[in-house]
């Protein structure tokens, strides 16, 4: 078996647009039905629910027969259960909470092997080597794995120039809910403070040469910031997809009416 490429790393690389969508639902129907509607990346959030390592693997599985791209969103920056992720199956991290350069730096060795990087090496137990059915799985993973860093706070804007300059980092994604927060706006994050620091943040990583990513949820904003340069976007949650498409339904038939010739 060869090693699997990263479609979403080699896109970002070329600039391609990309659309993406939280996944927090933890269910592996539910993936599958996702990962079939295409959308170009889904990415399974373990920073807010409780995922963990064994069903983000399942998830990842009901994902892998179709053409999406997936990515796994830890809860903290701890090396050993990045480590467990990668050994998951994932080959994309977006990391949560990226506030500084040594940070950025420390997350970057711990999605690598050795010498670049302090990942643990134990191929016959890793689903993302196929349990060694990969060929030479341990010498491809460092060249296959892609790290995108969240800025979402003050103090990761201060700090963004030198998160910029961190080799391995592929990309920078806003999160503009805990940036909100940070930046005093809680719940608001379409405050226009959180708006210029957004445009201001995705116009310097653009210029850095790295990817700019944003969870962005109208179309027009979306066309905006990608003039500015952003190519990867996330565009919701399913969790929020399933919720407004239950209530809209439930309210559609609450008030319907006999026709008018109808027995009452
Ligand atoms: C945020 O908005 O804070 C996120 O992490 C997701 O976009
Ligand atoms: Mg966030």
């Amino acid at each position: 078996m060869d090693m699997p490429k990263n479609i979403f790393k080699q896109r970002l690389r070329e600039g391609q647009w990309q659309v993406g969508l939280f996944v927090g639902l933890r269910n592996p129907v539910s993936m599958e039905i996702l990962a079939g509607t295409g959308f170009d990346w889904l990415v399974i959030d373990a920073e807010h629910t409780p995922n963990n390592p064994a069903s983000v693997m399942m998830q990842l599985q009901a994902a892998t027969p179709y053409p999406v791209q997936m990515l796994v969103r830890p809860t903290s920056h701890d090396a050993t259960l990045i480590k467990q992720y990668l050994d998951a199956g994932a080959q994309t991290l977006l990391v949560p909470l990226v506030d500084n350069a040594a940070q950025a730096q420390e997350l970057v060795r711990a999605v690598r092997y050795p010498p670049e990087g302090i990942r643990g090496v134990a191929a016959s137990l890793s689903r993302a080597a196929r349990w060694t059915g990969i060929k030479d799985y341990v010498r491809h993973a460092n060249g296959e794995v892609c790290l995108v860093v969240q800025v979402e706070t003050r103090q990761g804007l201060d700090n963004l120039d030198a998160i910029l300059a961190v080799a391995g980092v592929d990309g920078v994604f806003i999160g503009p809910a805990d940036l909100a927060a940070s930046l005093g706006h809680l719940g608001d994050s379409a405050h226009p403070e959180v708006g210029a620091a957004i445009e201001d943040a995705l116009v310097r990583i653009v210029a850095s040469g790295k990817a700019a990513g944003v969870f962005v949820t109208e179309p027009d904003l979306a066309r905006h910031y990608r003039s500015l340069g952003a190519s990867f976007v996330a565009v919701g949650g399913d969790t929020t997809v399933l919720r407004n498409a239950a209530v809209k339904l439930a309210a559609s038939f609450r008030d319907a009416k006999p026709d008018s010739g109808a027995a009452s």
